[in-house]
């Protein structure tokens, strides 16, 4: 049974609270979120004076302050490896602005935990102030305690994940964390006192959805199945709208909220698609079935897969359960044969 937690709890709490069912927890999850908040609140603070700051779009200047100008994800990449490299608390940190696995530096400890993030997704998106985010995924690592993390800590089925996040850069910043425990909860940062709290609990993605989310511009590189599924859902009967930002985390919030189904399919030039799977599609489809929903690569269960490489990429079928079933399904059907 689920503890109930009252609107308005800290994030803090919230993490003491749960930590505390976890007898065996040694206390350093709890400690990876704090530095995952403090750096969510430093990128907040950062994303909202981008433009004021020369942070659009520029780098490698000196800004009006004095200040390095850093791109705005640049910063983001560094600030979260920044908080998490030296908190005794990871083994090893895979993200997306970086090739190869970041190791912990001399003379910081090697934690129990493997953190895979976007840190700033969307970015294509800043100069023209849409909603930005960051994504994130969490493993325990299972290579042994105390020495630098390994590829077997991180190349693993998306089901063995612990934890998975976002934080949404928009009208306000919120953090919403998924755990196998306590479902999925956000967390509304106040920037008048810098804290998190509770304003969104137990998210869930029940079975009514009326929005769809796809590129359309690339339609006519899509496989014909998806084409007349796609068509399908224009049905009036059917009831559906259009939604598509082009930023990963504001059309999957906006869908964990409202319902709706987002897709980023691959294409006859990109049979993969463009969404990467350690810290795109594994923390979304973590926090969309543990809210009730599905995600699959338009085939198998995104959670199902096992990567590669760090960096691989998978088609993307997300939302509610019912209406990724069936968009899986006609995505694989069998093509009907020449008659
Ligand atoms: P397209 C943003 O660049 C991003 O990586 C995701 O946030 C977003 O869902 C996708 O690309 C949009 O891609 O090809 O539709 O512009």
């Amino acid at each position: 049974m689920r503890p109930q937690f009252e609107e308005g709890l800290t994030l803090d709490r919230f993490l003491m609270e749960t930590a505390r069912s976890h007898p065996a927890r040694t206390g350093q999850f709890v400690a990876l979120m704090h530095q995952v908040m403090l750096a969510a609140k430093m990128v907040s603070a950062r994303v909202n004076r981008a433009g004021l700051a020369g942070m659009i779009g520029q780098t490698g200047e000196k800004n009006i302050q004095g200040e390095f100008v850093m791109k705005l994800d640049v910063y983001a990449n560094e600030t979260f490896k920044r908080a998490l490299e030296h908190a005794g608390v990871c083994c090893l940190i895979v993200s997306e602005e970086e090739e190869a696995p970041i190791h912990i530096p001399e003379p910081y400890q090697n934690g129990a935990y493997v953190f895979m993030m976007d840190p700033l997704d969307g970015s294509s998106n800043i100069d023209v102030n849409a909603t930005i985010g960051t994504i994130f995924g969490i493993y325990r690592r299972v290579s042994a305690e105390g020495g630098p993390g390994e590829l077997q800590d991180v190349l693993r089925s998306g089901r063995e994940l612990v934890a998975a996040g976002y934080i949404i850069y928009g009208a306000g910043t919120l953090l919403v964390l998924a755990t196998q425990e306590h479902g999925v909860n956000g967390f509304t940062l106040d920037p008048s006192v810098g804290e998190f709290f509770l304003s969104h609990r137990d998210l869930k993605l029940n079975d009514e959805a009326s929005l769809y989310s796809i590129n359309e511009g690339y339609e006519a590189q899509w496989d014909e199945r998806l084409v007349r599924y796609i068509r399908s859902l224009k049905d009036p009967a059917r009831g559906m709208s259009a939604r598509y930002i082009g930023s990963l985390v504001a059309d999957f919030h906006r869908n964990l909220l409202k319902g709706g189904l987002f897709i980023y399919p691959g294409t006859k030039k990109s049979p993969k698609g463009k969404l990467r799977v350690l810290y795109e599609a594994f923390p979304l489809a973590f926090i969309a079935e543990a809210a009730g929903g599905a995600a699959t690569n338009g085939e198998t269960p995104i959670l199902d897969l096992v990567p590669t490489s760090l960096h691989q990429r998978t088609p993307l079928v997300i939302g509610n359960a019912p209406l990724v079933a069936e968009a899986t399904a006609a995505m694989s059907a069998t093509p009907a044969t020449k008659g």
